[in-house]
Parts: C-alpha cells; structure tokens; sequence
C-alpha cells in the first residue's frame, strides 16, 4: 500500500513538473464549449461559450463567452467573459455557439442566442452581431437587433434552427454567413458585415446536424460540420463558397461523454490544427464541457484525414 502511494505521489509530481503534456482539454479552469479559433496578428485567439449547469442537470446554462489567447498552443490566457447575451436588449439569454472575424479593422463576433419577442414567430434562436475595435473587447451590439430572426427561415419548424453562425471572407472580399440546425443556411453580408447582401438559401450536407464552420484552402472550399446525434463532425468541399457541395466523410468520431461536438480549425505556425470539445473532465458531461485541440493533417489531394482525439494534445510551439 505504501508502495503504492509512494508511486502515486511520484506519478503525480511527474505530471505537475509538466514533463508529460496532458494538454487536453486546453481549458480546466471552467467548462467551455463551441470553440472559435482566430487568428490575428500572430495571435491565436480562442472564442468560447461556458458551460455552467449544476451536476445532473440535463439543459443548457450559458451565461456568456470567454476569450482566451496564446502564442503557443499549451498555455491559454483567459481574457474573461467579453460577451453575454445582456449585451443584445433583443435577446432572453442562451449564450450558444459564436464565432468572431475580423474585417476592416473591426472585430464581428456573430453569436446565437434566444430570442425574447413575444411574437412566437420571432422567438426562438437568433443570430446577432458584436462588434469591437480590439479582439478581447469591449464588445457592442452592432445592429440594435438580430441579424436573422426565427421567421426568416421556415424550412425547419423547429425553434433552434437559427443556431451556430461562422462567417467566411472570400479572397474577393465577399463575405458569407453560415449557420443552422438541422438544415444549413446561408447568405452573403454586405461590406458592413451587419446586414444581410441577398436571399438566405438553404441546403442539406449529408448527415447535417449543425455547427458549420467555412473555410479555403489551396483554392478549395471546406464546409464541416456537426453530423448525427451523437455527434460527429464530417465534411463537403465545393469549388465555390455557395457549392455545390461533395460530401467527403468523417473529420472526427463522436467525442467522449459529451452528444454534441463542434468544429474549429485555423492553420498556425506551419501546422493545421482542429478544435472541439468533450465532456471528459470530472464532472463533466454533455452540459458540462471541454474545448480540446489535436493536429488535423490534410491528404496530398486536399481531403482530410480523421482527427485523432488525444489527451495529450498538441505540442508546445517554441518561440
Ligand atoms: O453550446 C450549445 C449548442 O451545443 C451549440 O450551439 C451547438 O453547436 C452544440 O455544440
């Protein structure tokens, strides 16, 4: 039994002396979901929702989103919670999966949140828009309401089905927004980036669920996502942002003790890199969430390879 101990305490000394990485999850210090890379100015910064629900509570609790930054993949530095809901007058609250670019020298974190109106047509999830001068805040409604409202999609019937927002900036200049749940939407913005620059099209990738995130890489258009329930995160790529879209399979098996996952991925320093989240830490679970990052490694073809999902995480990248 002393043995035993004794071997505990060196195994646990070993750990703390950081000389085994178990950078997985990247944030231990609150539950984070939905995560949100970006990088600027050689920064990565990392956009997150939080997870609060109590133990054994089986909803939602997100008061609001943190951004974290690093230079070197390992050590995160958590700027605090730079966005709630209470900062949009239109919204009731739910601070569920966002993602923040940057354009013409301004920050547009692009949100989802519930909806208060009472018209029943307008509750529901809605996409709203922050904007900031600086990365980490401070953030401001943009708009004075929501950029897309329940009754602007009626494919789904479902209230939920405006969740999830990314938005790509094409080389061109144009960009696009992205979301859904259940189906995949998508307009093009204006230069402003808060209003909407024609129609809302809506399309099916195969086995979509939600969480959309768009990207361009070597000339070809990526669209992955969150696929099935449990979730997956599988993929399209298309030869336009606007597709059509061929579906191309698996990005990541089902993530542990959690039912959603949720694709973010930036290339960094020379290497690509695919964040998602999981419910691995004590207490943890499908409420309770975990941000974590492992390498995402391209085929010489521009298909991706399956993520593996490690607890070691990524390497530390020297300065
Ligand atoms: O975090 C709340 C919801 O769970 C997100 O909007 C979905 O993508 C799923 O991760």
């Amino acid at each position: 039994m002393k043995q035993f101990t004794v071997i505990m305490y060196a195994l646990l000394a070993y750990f703390s002396a950081g000389k085994v990485l178990a950078q997985n999850p990247v944030i231990k210090h609150i539950f984070t979901a939905d995560p949100a890379p970006l990088v600027h100015d050689g920064i990565i910064y990392l956009y997150v929702g939080h997870d609060t629900a109590a133990v054994g509570v089986e909803s939602y609790k997100m008061p609001d989103w943190h951004v974290l930054s690093s230079t070197d993949m390992v050590n995160w530095k958590d700027h605090g919670a730079k966005l709630s809901p209470d900062v949009f007058s239109w919204s009731s609250g739910g601070a569920f999966a966002a993602q923040c670019v940057f354009r013409n020298g301004k920050f547009y974190w692009y949100v989802s949140v519930n909806h208060k109106s009472n018209d029943v047509s307008k509750g529901g999830c809605a996409v709203g828009v922050a904007v900031s001068d600086s990365p980490v805040g401070n953030f401001k409604d943009a708009l004075g309401k929501a950029l897309i409202t329940n009754e602007m999609t009626t494919d789904m019937k479902h209230s939920w089905d405006d969740l999830d927002p990314t938005v790509f900036i094409d080389d061109d200049g144009q960009a696009y927004l992205f979301w859904g749940n259940g189906s995949c939407k998508y307009a093009r913005l204006k230069e402003n980036m808060i209003e909407l620059d024609g129609p809302i099209n809506t399309f099916k990738p195969t086995d979509f669920t939600e969480a959309p995130w768009v990207y361009k890489r070597n000339g070809l258009y990526y669209l992955v996502y969150a696929a099935n329930m449990p979730e997956t995160i599988e993929y399209c790529t298309a030869s336009s942002p606007t597709g059509p879209w061929t579906y191309r399979g698996v990005v990541q098996d089902t993530s542990v003790n959690s039912f959603t996952t949720h694709p973010g991925i930036i290339d960094y320093r020379g290497k690509s890199y695919f964040f998602y989240h999981n419910g691995v830490l004590p207490t943890g679970g499908g409420y309770r969430r975990s941000v974590c990052v492992d390498y995402l490694y391209y085929n010489p073809d521009g298909t991706i390879q399956k993520v593996v999902q490690t607890t070691k995480g990524v390497e530390r990248i020297k300065e």
